[in-house]
């Protein structure tokens, strides 16, 4: 039983600093040592060769179409690709830890490169799957999606000519949405994605959101799982230390469900958890995030309650 820790520290997706130092603070809050510790007993390798942020960034990254730092996304997330692609080719459970959500299209593109069947939850506030030009902000956190599905262009963008689509919209479930660009819920719709807002968890219950989720992307529990855990999906009273807050999410629970009814299926290969932001908010929010991120983790790679 082994994990392969990649930590994506990268803020280049989005305009916030500070999100590059997340994956810093986690594993100074002793991430590596809670998953190694008798209760889950992992044998945990860090991949220290990861990059720190600016050391990939070009010296000229100009607007390709309304994406921004295009260049650098793309060699970051190409950098997290393989990583993540190594870590699964040797049979370990692959942990991202981030950094923001851009680098979502290295970390899936990298464990479908070794699970072809793989099959996608992506918990969030945001879906992620805008597209060049749907895209208002420019800001490629917002776009990872789109690329693994390959739509809208995105299979000619410049600069991530190595990123080939590894995905299908029947093999993503979202949990958590709330605030998606119109532009967005026009593809989720046209695609028919299976998504599980806000609105869908309190009316069915996270219990029943999960049984329908996995009912949807593997109803013979016999495929891969990839969790892409983008923490805003939690409410910001949980999680404060993230950059684009949306009110109305969900609980501290119902964000350990998810990662317990995950871990549960046995089918678990890989996870990310991403967007912890430890310059948003004051000192005892950043202690707060970083300490159920970390517990969210340890959920996911199978710490119970009783
Ligand atoms: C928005 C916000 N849909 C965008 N996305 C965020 O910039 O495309 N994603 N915050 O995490
Ligand atoms: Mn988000
Ligand atoms: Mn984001
Ligand atoms: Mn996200």
């Amino acid at each position: 039983r082994a994990v392969g820790v990649v930590p994506a520290a990268f803020s280049g997706g989005q305009p916030k600093r500070g999100v590059e130092t997340g994956p810093g603070h986690l594993i100074e809050f002793g991430l590596l040592e809670q998953l190694q510790s008798e209760d889950l007993g992992y044998e945990v390798t860090l991949d220290e060769s990861f990059p720190p942020c600016d050391s990939l960034r070009p010296a000229s990254d100009p607007l390709v179409g309304r994406l921004r730092n295009a260049r650098w996304v793309s060699s970051v997330s190409q950098r997290v690709f393989s990583s993540v692609r190594d870590t699964c080719a040797k049979g370990a459970f692959a942990l991202t830890i981030g950094g923001d959500h851009s680098v979502g299209m290295g970390t899936v593109a990298g464990s479908a490169s070794v699970y072809g069947d793989l099959r996608v939850v992506w918990v969030d506030a945001h879906a992620d799957i805008n597209t060049p030009e749907t895209t208002i902000s420019g800001n490629l956190h917002g776009c990872p999606v789109s690329f693994l599905l390959g739509l809208g262009g995105t299979t000619n963008v410049a600069h991530f000519e190595w990123l080939r689509p590894c995905l299908t919209p029947d093999r993503i479930v979202y949990i958590g949405l709330r605030d998606l660009d119109p532009g967005e819920k026009k593809i989720i719709r046209s695609l028919g994605i299976k998504a599980f807002s806000m609105h869908e968890v309190d009316k069915w219950g996270i219990g029943r959101v999960m049984e329908m989720a996995l009912d949807h992307i593997a109803p013979k529990r016999d495929k891969p799982i990839h969790l892409s855990f983008d923490v805003d999906a939690l409410d910001p009273t949980v999680i404060p230390a993230t950059g684009t807050p949306v009110r109305g999410g969900l609980t501290f629970r119902e964000g350990h469900y998810i990662c317990e009814a995950l871990h549960e299926t046995g089918l678990l290969v890989a996870m990310d958890l991403m967007e912890v932001n430890p310059l948003i908010g004051d000192q005892g929010g950043l202690l707060q995030t970083v300490s159920i991120g970390c517990g969210l983790v340890r959920s996911a790679l199978g710490e119970t309650l009783l």
